[in-house]
């Protein structure tokens, strides 16, 4: 089943048409890059650019580069380039390392972020008719705004519940009959087992499709939602440095992979030394704004691990799709040598039906010549047999990371109600992060 486009023009041109457009459109953000100073322009006279008709869309990989830690640098606005007074909100991120990232927007760039966004919906088949139950937090944070901005596009319901209050949501749920929820994973899965505490099953709500992001997630997380609230799971991607939720996002008809808004936000991924990496190939996500005015980002790193594939074969909709973030640079725990992803662990313990979807990785570093990864769990029947649980996972873990962890099941692993889930954390010296992981 294919929903239909709600831009054809942009989602269903042929690729070469496209190339065409963000050529054209890469050479007029690097001319407003050049025109505004600053960092950017700077770097790009450095590497010998004066003019946009210098640059061509295949040698992209030659430009400079920019970084999240260019915007610490330059806190709070110094990558804005349009003028002060264009300005017309600004939105955040507390950032994977807990410092603030302000990103300033002007009306066009809204404009944008609105489109990608009723695409995105449109692509999970919300239409006019839909009532959109929207959890993402409302605020700096970019989700709650950016599928509001979106669905009110279409034409759709919002319910702008925000996170939180966890009851109220239920009851709206139950009343108001959403057919469309968007929420974070980890918020999904603490709303459908609130509502299973409750007694109500998944049959008993209007749901059909949700739309969940923000945060990494597994296939088997997947799995667990959709169980859990009765709908379809798609997977939406973005960051608030290129624009929010709506960079990237599956639609009913994308094969398990994410459509990338491509001809506002261009696609590269880079493998440790900077290189660009074919099709098919695991390495960092880097994304150019081609027609943002606020604060465009020529050749932003994101951190986040993916890699890039063609358009959906069959599909009306003709844009490249990206894989789901399989990782980041920076959370990437080293242990004894071995590279592991906190998204490989999740995938061992959700796979085993006996295993909650909570769990807290703990990188112990208390001893560095000898670091640990813990993992606690917690098990779905509080009287099974937790050792032989433990002990299977272990096993399951070492099979799959080639390395031995901890695995600790205890009673209850925290959960999170608001915000993004944390899943991973250091423990260096001081008290436990998690009594019972020791
Ligand atoms: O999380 C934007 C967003 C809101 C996306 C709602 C999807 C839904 P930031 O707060 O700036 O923006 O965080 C961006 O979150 O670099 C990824 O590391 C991570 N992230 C976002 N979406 C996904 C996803 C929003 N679907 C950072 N899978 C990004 C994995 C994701 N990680």
């Amino acid at each position: 089943m294919h929903p239909p486009l709600v831009a054809p023009e942009a989602e269903g041109v042929t690729p070469e048409q496209r190339r065409e457009l963000q050529e054209r459109r890469l050479r007029q953000l690097v001319d407003r890059l050049l025109a505004a100073g600053g960092l950017q322009a700077g770097r790009l006279r450095e590497s010998g650019v004066s003019a946009g008709s210098d640059v061509r869309l295949e040698d992209l990989h030659r430009l400079p580069l920019v970084s999240k830690q260019d915007f610490w640098d330059h806190y709070p606005f110094g990558l804005r380039a349009a003028a002060e007074d264009d300005i017309v909100c600004v939105h955040g991120t507390s950032g994977t390392m807990g410092r603030p990232t302000l990103v300033p927007y002007t009306a066009h760039d809204i404009e944008v972020w609105t489109q990608v966004m009723a695409r995105a919906l449109g692509g999970a088949g919300v239409t006019r008719r839909s009532v959109v139950h929207c959890a993402y937090g409302y605020g700096l944070f970019t989700g709650g705004l950016g599928v509001h901005h979106g669905a009110t596009r279409l034409g759709a319901t919002v319910l702008p519940v925000s996170s939180g209050a966890t009851d109220r949501q239920l009851r709206l749920l139950l009343d108001l009959r959403p057919d469309v929820l968007c929420c974070t994973p980890s918020y999904a899965t603490y709303l459908g087992e609130a509502l299973a505490s409750t007694g109500i099953t998944a049959d008993q709500l209007s749901l059909r499709v949700g739309l969940f992001g923000a945060e990494p997630w597994t296939e088997e997380m997947r799995q667990s939602i959709e169980g859990l609230l009765g709908l379809r799971a798609l997977n939406i991607y973005g960051l608030t440095e290129v624009i929010g939720p709506g960079v990237a996002c599956e639609s009913l008809d994308s094969g398990g992979l994410l459509n990338i808004a491509e001809d506002h936000f261009f696609p590269e991924v880079v493998g440790p030394d900077d290189e660009p990496l074919p099709d098919g190939e695991v390495g960092e996500l880097v994304f150019t704004t081609l027609t943002k005015s606020g604060t465009p980002l020529l050749r932003y790193r994101t951190g986040d691990v993916a890699s890039l594939s063609g358009p959906a074969p069959g599909s009306p909709r003709t844009l490249r799709r990206m894989s789901r973030v399989l990782g980041r640079t920076d959370d990437m725990v080293v242990i004894r040598g071995v590279n592991v992803f906190p998204s490989e662990i999740e995938a061992v313990l959700l796979a085993d039906r006996r295993v909650a979807p909570h769990y807290l990785i703990v990188e112990d570093r208390r001893d560095r010549s000898r670091p640990e990864l813990r993992v606690a769990v917690e098990p779905r029947d509080p009287n099974g047999d937790t050792e032989l649980l433990a002990r299977e996972l272990a096993a399951a873990l070492l099979g799959r990371l080639d390395i031995s962890c901890i695995v600790r099941v205890l009673d209850h692993v925290p959960r999170v109600a608001t915000g993004k889930a944390q899943r991973l954390v250091r423990w260096e010296h001081g008290v436990s992060p998690l009594p019972g992981i020791e």
